[in-house]
């Protein structure tokens, strides 16, 4: 089975590991392919590097060496070279680059310069991280740069700045009018993205943040076409529990795009073609045009790799069920 995701960070990559746990368990589907379409909206460039986030969060964690208790970021990291950019007062400090992710930068650095893709970046990186021997190809979601920035209220007035200044330097706590996906209207999609959705058995939607995460892919020319128009099932995960985000400030940038913080509001921005949506007990139970909206049979969370692996289950069988 050809199975596609979209993903943002931390809920997206954790969400996919238990997928892979979950088809590894199942004799059936252990052979799947498994293509995730990572959002590089939330990519910056910091002390001359180019960061990008969501991918190396999906890298870390499908190649088993994230911090896991960080959700970014590498395992048993150090910040040596933060502090030495500090004694200089080289900042920014609000956005920690310990020194083994920093690896990850100079080489994506280095060969963006060299005039590598960031498709082709991120494949070498995968390769690294064994993602290809679990028969998973990461994509991200354009060769084009793009930056999601916020327009923020000042006291003089708005103001836009990069989403990781908003996110992490002001934890989303100044107030934002809107999000700006610059260079997503020019973008194009990378090689294989819009293939992978049409082709696809089966499309998923990880409970990431669907707003900056998944709502950024979605405006990449093409996606939300090839999502409308593919034959595959398309089945999301809510990313609310019991009427509250699951991490993160999803219900912040909610808000900031007129959407409800709930599992039906959420769904709604997927409306036009999400066909399966597995809620949370305690959000469950609403009707929502012909999407099958199924309550899990426990609380959303994904506490740790066994009930990601369950929960990635339940929505695997959602999707095998509405392809019959
Ligand atoms: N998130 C934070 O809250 N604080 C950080 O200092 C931080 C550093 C960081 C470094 C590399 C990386 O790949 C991710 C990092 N994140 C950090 C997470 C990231 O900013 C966001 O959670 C995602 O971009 C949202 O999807």
């Amino acid at each position: 089975m050809q199975i596609t995701a979209l993903a943002g960070g931390i809920g997206g990559a954790r969400f996919l590991r238990g997928l892979r746990d979950a088809l590894d368990a199942d004799p059936a589907l252990a052979q799947s392919d498994l293509t995730v379409i990572a959002n590089t909206g939330d990519d910056i460039t910091l002390f001359g590097l180019r960061v990008s986030p969501d991918v190396d969060t999906l890298l870390y964690t499908l190649g088993g060496g994230n911090n896991e208790a960080q959700g970014w970021g590498r395992d048993q990291d150090s910040y040596t070279i933060m502090g030495e950019l500090s004694a200089y007062g080289v900042g920014p400090q609000w956005f920690g680059l310990g020194d083994k992710d920093l690896g990850t930068h100079i080489a994506r650095s280095l060969w963006l310069g060299e005039g590598a893709t960031p498709t082709q970046i991120t494949a070498r990186l995968a390769q690294r991280w064994g993602l290809p021997d679990q028969h998973i190809r990461l994509l991200p979601m354009s060769d084009s740069p793009v930056e999601t920035h916020v327009v923020v209220t000042r006291e003089h007035g708005p103001e836009a700045i990069h989403f990781q200044q908003w996110w992490v330097g002001e934890r989303a706590q100044t107030p934002a009018e809107r999000f700006i996906g610059v260079g997503l209207d020019r973008a194009a999609a990378a090689p294989g993205v819009l293939e992978a959705i049409r082709e696809a058995d089966l499309v998923i939607l990880p409970p990431s943040n669907p707003v900056v995460s998944i709502g950024i892919i979605l405006g990449v020319p093409g996606v939300r076409d090839a999502l409308r128009g593919t034959a595959a099932p398309v089945v999301g995960v809510s990313p609310i529990i019991g009427g509250k985000p699951v991490r993160g400030h999803a219900d912040t940038c909610l808000t900031v795009v007129g959407a409800d913080a709930s599992a039906k509001g959420v769904a709604g921005l997927y409306a036009d073609f999400l066909d399966g949506w597995l809620v949370d007990p305690d959000d469950g139970a609403f009707a929502l045009g012909s999407t099958r909206v199924v309550p899990y049979d426990a609380p959303l969370l994904m506490s740790d790799r066994p009930a990601a692996a369950r929960l990635a289950r339940a929505a695997l069988d959602l999707g095998l069920d509405l392809r019959e």
